[in-house]
């Protein structure tokens, strides 16, 4: 019989911080709490054609959107498996307009953590993968007191930590704490997640892009000439590209990061910021992508060197294997238009 490793998710978190006699054991323990959220998550997504849990709440979230009671139920079991374990002296959530304090019984600590409890969600009804996604940054605010707006407001490249969880055909734990990034499969039979991909490593280059080509009227003009020389034949250079796009962003990018792949939300005519989340979205999944060897930038910035200024802003995002991410940039580089003829250009 081959000899299988059983390495558990928790085994692995405690083995890497094992090679640093420095730690406190802080990061492991948030760590195991968040995987037993995203356990009980799972369970919860699972039963959800079963349960009486779909359809919209009635509410709506900071940014006007409907909110579904899985999103609400993700938000709350993240809180109650974070608030009390003496890590954490904030957390803020896409769910959320304000920054979230640590209740005043519990013990604060030195990490903060921001998090989108379940992103897709508008893909539960139909059965299509979703995920939670995660952040993790040391506070820089003095240690004796509550975590701040400004402990919550730093730049991706100061992230500790960041993950995701996806809820699809399996439920998979991916993580990165800085050296590499490492996927676990929950066992549900007995619960545990089980180390299925170690040292992830992202294709330099790619044959998929993934990107909602309903916008495209509304696109910058370099973007549509990129899209179109990705769908020319050319044996030379691998094309025409495959399209895939799940409109979850954490399947999208778990497929780019396995398979290789460029995944775009871009600013639009529309959307001048695009629609995702420089904090709960954008951040953590360029943590990743990058620790796996990829690319992630705003079509001129890298997207870990933003400097936020507010909670919920919104960034656009490319992202993914670094050969194709450069060249999306180059052709938007190519065809800089001033702001009036981009937002006029429907051609
Ligand atoms: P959400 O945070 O409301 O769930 O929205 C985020 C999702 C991403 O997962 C996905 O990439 C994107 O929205 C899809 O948007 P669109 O339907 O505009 O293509
Ligand atoms: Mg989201």
């Amino acid at each position: 019989m081959p000899k299988v490793r059983f390495m558990t998710l928790a085994r692995h978190i405690i083995e890497g911080e094992k090679k640093h006699p420095e730690a406190t054991g802080e990061l492991s323990k948030l760590l195991s709490d968040l995987s037993l959220a995203a356990k009980a998550i799972s369970l919860e997504v699972n039963k959800a054609g079963l349960a009486d849990i779909l359809g919209f709440t009635g509410n709506s979230n900071v940014h006007g959107e409907q909110v579904k009671k899985l999103d609400m139920f993700a938000h709350d079991l993240i809180f109650r498996a974070m608030d009390h374990g003496g890590h954490l002296c904030v957390m803020a959530s896409e769910e959320e307009e304000d920054i979230i304090h640590i209740p005043s019984q519990h013990k604060l600590g030195k990490y903060v953590l921001l998090f989108d409890p379940l992103d897709g969600s508008s893909n539960i009804d139909a059965n299509i993968s979703i995920g939670t996604i995660f952040s993790i940054y040391r506070r820089i605010t003095p240690e004796d007191k509550p975590g701040t707006l400004e402990d919550c407001l730093q730049q991706g490249i100061n992230q500790v930590a960041a993950g995701y969880i996806v809820y699809g055909s399996s439920t998979i734990f991916v993580y990165s704490a800085g050296e590499g990034v490492h996927g676990f499969t929950l066992d549900p039979s007995f619960g545990e997640f089980l180390l299925s991909h170690e040292y992830i490593k992202i294709p330099k280059k790619s044959k998929i892009y993934s990107i909602n080509e309903g916008n495209y009227l509304y696109w910058h003009p370099g973007l549509k000439k990129y899209i179109k020389y990705l769908q020319e034949e050319d044996a030379k250079t691998d094309r025409p590209y495959s399209s895939r796009y799940v409109g979850s962003m954490v399947a999208d990018i778990h497929r780019s990061l396995l398979y290789g792949g460029i995944f775009m939300y871009p600013s639009d005519y529309r959307h001048p910021q695009g629609k995702l989340r420089l904090m709960y979205e954008c951040n953590p999944m360029s943590f990743i992508i990058e620790a796996a060897g990829g690319m992630a930038t705003n079509g001129k910035q890298r997207i870990l060197e933003i400097q936020p200024k507010s909670l919920h802003e919104k960034t656009p995002i490319f992202i993914g294997s670094e050969e194709d991410v450069k060249m999306v940039g180059e052709f938007m580089a190519k065809e800089e238009v001033n702001s009036e003829i981009y937002l006029s250009s429907k051609s």
